[in-house]
């Protein structure tokens, strides 16, 4: 498979006018006629792409043409001498049967209980018919559905036109739908289904009222609610904020069990994964709920950053993602502490792009070349593409950033475009926007290190910052790119702020210079991280200590308190710190905190993640030893506040279940006290494990307990397994979660991983099942990273390679720090990603094979 290249991007020579859809669903096939009417815009052949169809006939301008009028390739059929005006029409034959890679036309479940599904994004719809099937042709879609009875559902985008019985057939129906909006193939959807719906209305600041609805199985009708409140909440949030209505009559979301993403921003017709919509205290914990309304606001704000306004291109693809996630993630920062919003956004920046940035799979936010596209729904396309543009907003200022994001919705509705036209609109107030191109290009974390200088006879203080980005090979040496840190001077006497400012670091070195400085003072950097670069600063542990004490912004404790945990767990790497100043400045802080905000002292408690730990080292990585590590520091931190955690677990009683942010955060932070509390071995927590799985009012309280249960390998961890298990056989969420806490168990082992593997439950056609137990497990480096661990691992690669390949290739993307890890495992792991080159065949696993090797 060949690489495709930004540079070589060309306009398409037709673009389509109007598309006529008829899918006709039988039992072992589906058949798509569709009616293409067309304009030539550019000199050149027509290409039309189509993967795994069975081409029955196709017709130009009513004349049927034979296999001499066209060629067809692997991928693509191209009609030469075409004239500029043409209505093309193509019958084919699909499977959605059989159809296991879950894009295109699938047929999701099985037995008496299956439903029909597409996922198109990215190219997908050419796995339905065969299509100019690029994001820069838009069409009006008009989709005619017919299928046997027993799916009653039928959808696709925009307005419902008709539906009726078909002709001669008592037991079909059908139904058509018409999308008034013009929209790249991507967006296409539908769904014929046997759903229950939950309705509600909206009506929106230009008073359309709006249907909304939920469909999803009987069974799960009930746990809707959540999502269709976050549904109206993201209306009118991104109306109050962005000045942005929806703009058809109807928004419909489709819950499905078996789906590669989380969720797709479909015209009119979301389809969600049910993870990411169904919520219900009982059956979804905080995290989890708070995250499907996450995913809702999401979705919603598609609807202009992506639909409305989409991509020339699939390397503009943070062009819509990293705007969207930067509105979710404001979004959910107003309806939670922003604070633990940031916190928890910028540890999952951490632990994450942080490592895709730092190892072989490294990549611009905007890629230049790609073999799959799939390849490059990234963290770094995500949430670094997030991170540039709330760099460009705090620039910018709230109010000049709303006249840039009007002005690009007043320039680009109806349009596909690109990154320079995103970043020309925002610079109408201040030209230097543009420069954050570079951030788009260039791939690799910034380092910015940086000290100060007092001088006390001037009361100056000059604060010199550096920046430094490795270079990427196959990339041009990195460029300075404009870093703002945002900074404030702490009066080391009275912990007040005398000054804070935004340095713009735009040159490899600078040097900032405050006069007028009364003492000298502690300085906090990257305040609410304002900038994805990792912080060197010439800090004492002492002035950390006092930046715990005195910051005035929750996310800013958290920061630094992770910067000492970094500096005593990345010990023999350059660091330099002793437990001591960490462990009597979380003691002092948490008693206070704990009352005051209970969300925000869970956090503070946060030891990050092996995986996070792993992504700060490039070379020598031994799992076991920073395993080690993190569990002694762990220990010592639950050693040193054993005395106190019987009083903070008795200040958060169990209370019947509440949906306020106070509610959550007692619940965080009593799990977090309740896992302190068996480390040190207090007496009397095995129970309040046992009290609080028992009377657990919802999923959070059971979940937590249950998971400290299996953890510490308490006595009676397998009967509540197994309680937990009967309790919510039915649910297959529940049970998602019931394979994960044992996978991801601190005390796992290959053969623990082996039998859940081939559990009665397991199904490797359901890609939440699959990553219950695969993606559960890599958080267990120690384990991952043997010989057994692997074989297992990378089996599970083979086995999807072929059946799902989009899944095969994001789980083969964990193991790209293979090459940072010590002898003789870094050999063993290259021995085998070397064998799996020969077993697999996915141009998907191998583009990532090949990145991931280096
Ligand atoms: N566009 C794919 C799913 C999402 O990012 O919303
Ligand atoms: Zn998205």
């Amino acid at each position: 498979p060949s690489k495709i290249n930004l540079k070589d991007y060309k306009k398409p020579s037709f673009d389509v006018e109007t598309v006529d859809l008829d899918i006709k669903l039988f039992e072992d096939h589906a058949q798509v006629d569709s009616t293409l009417k067309m304009v030539r815009q550019t000199a050149g052949d027509l290409v039309l792409f189509g993967e795994e169809l069975d081409l029955i006939a196709v017709t130009m301008n009513g004349k049927p043409l034979t296999v001499e009028d066209y060629q067809q390739q692997a991928g693509t059929l191209t009609i030469a001498n075409v004239p500029d005006e043409l209505v093309l029409e193509i019958q084919v034959r699909i499977c959605p049967q059989t159809n296991t890679a879950l894009e295109g036309l699938y047929m999701a479940g099985s037995g008496d209980d299956t439903m029909f599904v597409t996922q198109c994004e990215p190219e997908g719809f050419r796995k339905i018919t065969f299509y100019p099937d690029r994001p820069d042709v838009l069409a009006i879609f008009t989709t005619r559905l017919e299928a046997d009875k027993r799916y009653p559902t039928l959808l696709a985008n925009g307005n419902l036109v008709e539906a009726g019985e078909v002709a001669d057939a008592p037991d079909r129906h059908y139904a058509i739908w018409h999308d008034p909006t013009n929209k790249p193939s991507y967006l296409f959807a539908c769904v014929v289904a046997d759903l229950d719906v939950l309705t509600d209305s909206y009506t929106t600041s230009e008073g359309r009222d709006i249907l909304l609805e939920i469909y999803a199985k009987s069974a799960d009708i009930d746990k809707c609610d959540v999502g269709m409140q976050a549904l109206k909440d993201s209306m009118k949030w991104d109306e109050v904020n962005y000045g942005r209505a929806y703009d058809l009559d109807r928004y419909m979301i489709v819950a499905v069990s078996q789906f590669n993403m989380g969720a797709m921003e479909n015209k009119g017709l979301n389809i969600f994964n049910t993870a990411c919509v169904l919520s219900s205290p009982e059956t979804t914990t905080d995290s989890r709920s708070f995250s499907v309304k996450a995913i809702i606001a999401h979705e919603y704000f598609h609807n202009w950053t992506g639909n409305r306004i989409t991509c020339r291109d699939w390397f503009q693809l943070c062009l819509k993602e990293g705007f969207t996630v930067y509105r979710d993630q404001s979004f959910s920062a107003d309806q939670q502490s922003s604070a633990v919003q940031r916190i928890d956004d910028v540890a999952t920046l951490r632990a994450h792009q942080f490592a895709e940035d730092a190892g072989p799979l490294a990549h611009p936010v905007r890629p230049e070349s790609f073999v799959e596209i799939n390849n490059f729904y990234t963290t770094t396309v995500y949430e670094k593409g997030a991170e540039i543009v709330r760099m460009i907003a705090n620039t910018l200022g709230a109010d000049n950033f709303r006249k840039g994001t009007d002005e690009y919705f007043r320039r680009y509705d109806g349009q596909a475009v690109t990154v320079e036209d995103f970043l020309s609109a925002l610079s109408i107030t201040d030209d230097k926007i543009e420069d954050f191109i570079d951030w788009y290009r260039q791939p690799g974390t910034p380092v910015v290190s940086g000290h100060q200088d007092y001088d006390s006879a001037t009361q100056t203080l000059t604060i010199t910052l550096s920046q430094q980005t490795r270079h990427v090979s196959g990339f041009d040496a990195p460029k300075p790119l404009p870093i703002p840190v945002a900074t404030a001077l702490f009066d080391k006497d009275s912990g007040d702020i005398v000054t804070e400012r935004m340095l713009l670091l735009d040159q490899a070195t600078q040097t900032f210079v405050f006069e007028n400085v009364a003492g000298e003072p502690v300085v906090s950097l990257l305040r609410d991280f304002s900038a994805p670069v990792q912080l060197n600063y010439d800090y004492q542990d002492e002035d950390l200590a006092f930046l715990l004490k005195h910051e005035t912004n929750g996310f800013n404790r958290w920061q630094v308190t992770q910067m000492l945990v970094n500096r005593i767990l990345l010990q023999g790497r350059g660091s330099k710190s002793s437990p001591d100043v960490y462990l009597q400045a979380v003691a002092k802080t948490l008693p206070t905190l704990a009352t005051d905000d209970a969300m925000l002292a869970a956090r503070l408690l946060d030891i990050p993640s092996a995986q996070e730990l792993a992504s700060a080292i490039h070379t020598d990585y031994d799992p076991e030893l920073v395993k080690q590590q993190r569990e002694g520091l762990y220990q010592q931190l639950a050693d040193a506040l054993k005395n106190q955690w019987a009083t903070l677990y008795k200040q958060l009683p169990m209370q019947s279940y509440e949906d306020s942010a106070e509610a959550r955060g007692t619940r965080a932070l009593r799990n977090v006290v309740l896992d302190m509390a068996l480390t040190a071995n207090v007496d009397g927590a095995n129970e309040w494990a046992q009290q609080q799985y028992d009377n657990a009012s919802c999923m959070t309280e059971r979940f937590g307990a249950l998971k400290v249960m299996v953890n510490h390998q308490l006595a009676d961890a397998d009967a509540y397994l197994a309680d937990f298990y009967n309790r919510f056989q039915n649910n297959d969420l529940v049970i998602d979660l019931w394979f994960s806490v044992q996978a991801s168990a601190d005390t796992v082992t290959t053969e623990a991983i082996q039998s859940l593997l081939t559990h009665t439950d397991f199904d490797w056609n359901t890609p939440n099942r699959v990553r219950s137990v695969i993606s559960a497990f890599t958080s267990q480096p120690t384990v991952l990273w043997t010989e057994e661990g692997l074989d297992i691992y990378i089996a599970v690669i083979k086995k999807l390679d072929d059946a799902n390949p989009v899944l095969a290739s994001r789980l083969l993307q964990v193991l790209a720090r293979w090459n940072t890890l010590s002898e003789p495992r870094r050999q063993m792991a290259h021995d085998k990603l070397l064998d799996l080159q020969q077993a697999v065949s996915s141009k998907h696993v191998l583009e990532s094979l090949t990145s991931v090797l280096g």
